[in-house]
């Protein structure tokens, strides 16, 4: 646990990110392992990432003598008192429909996979539906009711790290920057993803210019890549930068892009972020001439995409959502 051996039997989590690592040597061939964690009278399997009873996901049958590891990351929150609403007693109207908006901490450096979020309510109420306008994907609820209580287990199909940005920077009619807009984060660990999101110019914005980033004074560290940014009209369709995939003529001698690690082998951008350079700023601007800007119209909706890859990007702080 957390790099040390520990005997089995009662673990002593601490405030902060808990891993724990199974080591199994199957003694017979077919052998399956099944560790269990039990954390506030909840069991979770070490092999699936899920609690027991959700995920059908069988273990692995083994082969004699064949080793595997098995691990699993807690968390736990500061100590405290509720944050919201700092009462022992909630009373709800019945028939009423309320939105309940989660403030979860997520620790900087952790690869999520899989990450699920559960929803303990009296009997009384019931999960209805997420809004995902906070920027997360909810994927399809597992409900069930558990001893007098509505369990709800939702997958969240977007929670991503951080550490890495496109920032959009919204500029007036005479270029004077109005905004830098965190418009796609993420961090931890994955192989190349597609990322997207939905953007409306700020008011007075007549120009946007993408920003690859990775913001000073945060303490980030790690690696990634960036390769086919692409903003699109979702109005008529165009699609607007004609230098996203960083291996356009345009962009020249000068760039210094990374050849032969973007998609399909082609250009991108990677940005190594040390120890040395972590409370520096290390960006790229998505242009391949001065001022490159792009034309955007008040009130369109526009959609924002781009391909990432990350390794071990952490931000100590971590993001709260
Ligand atoms: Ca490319």
């Amino acid at each position: 646990m957390n790099g040390q051996a520990v005997s089995a039997g009662p673990l002593k989590l601490s405030t902060g990110a808990n891993l724990v690592l199974v080591t199994v040597e199957a003694t017979e061939d077919g052998a399956t392992a099944r560790p269990v964690v039990e954390v506030g009278g909840r069991r979770f399997g070490i092999e699936s990432g899920r609690q027991l009873g959700v995920s059908s996901r069988e273990p692995p049958r083994l082969k004699r003598g064949e080793r595997v590891e098995l691990r699993r990351t807690f968390v736990v929150g500061e100590p405290g008192p509720a944050f919201f609403p700092r009462l022992p007693s909630v009373y709800l109207p019945r028939g009423a429909r309320n939105l309940l908006q989660p403030y979860l901490r997520v620790p900087g450096g952790i690869a999520f996979e899989r990450p699920v979020l559960c929803l303990d309510l009296p009997a009384a109420a019931t999960y209805v539906a997420a809004d995902e306008a906070v920027g997360v994907a909810v994927g399809r609820p597992d409900r069930h009711a558990e001893g007098g209580r509505a369990v709800t287990w939702l997958p969240l199909d977007g929670l991503w790290g951080s550490g890495f940005e496109l920032s959009l920077c919204w500029a007036d009619a005479n270029g004077r920057t109005i905004t830098y807009q965190p418009a796609i984060r993420d961090g931890g660990t994955c192989d190349w993803r597609h990322r997207a999101a939905r953007v409306k110019p700020p008011a007075g914005a007549v120009w946007v210019t993408p920003l690859i980033i990775k913001w000073q004074d945060r303490g980030i560290t790690g690696t990634f890549w960036v390769d086919n940014v692409q903003l699109t009209d979702l109005r008529t369709g165009a699609k607007l930068l004609d230098c996203g995939t960083f291996d356009e003529p345009a962009w020249g001698e000068r760039f210094a892009g990374t050849a032969g690690q973007g998609a399909g082998g082609s250009r991108c951008v990677k940005i190594v972020c040390t120890a040395e350079s972590a409370q520096r700023q290390q960006a790229q601007w998505v242009r391949a001439t001065e001022p490159g800007r792009t034309p955007v119209k008040a009130g369109e909706e526009y959609q924002l995409e781009l391909d990432v890859k990350c390794d071990n990007v952490a931000e100590p702080g971590g993001v709260s959502w």
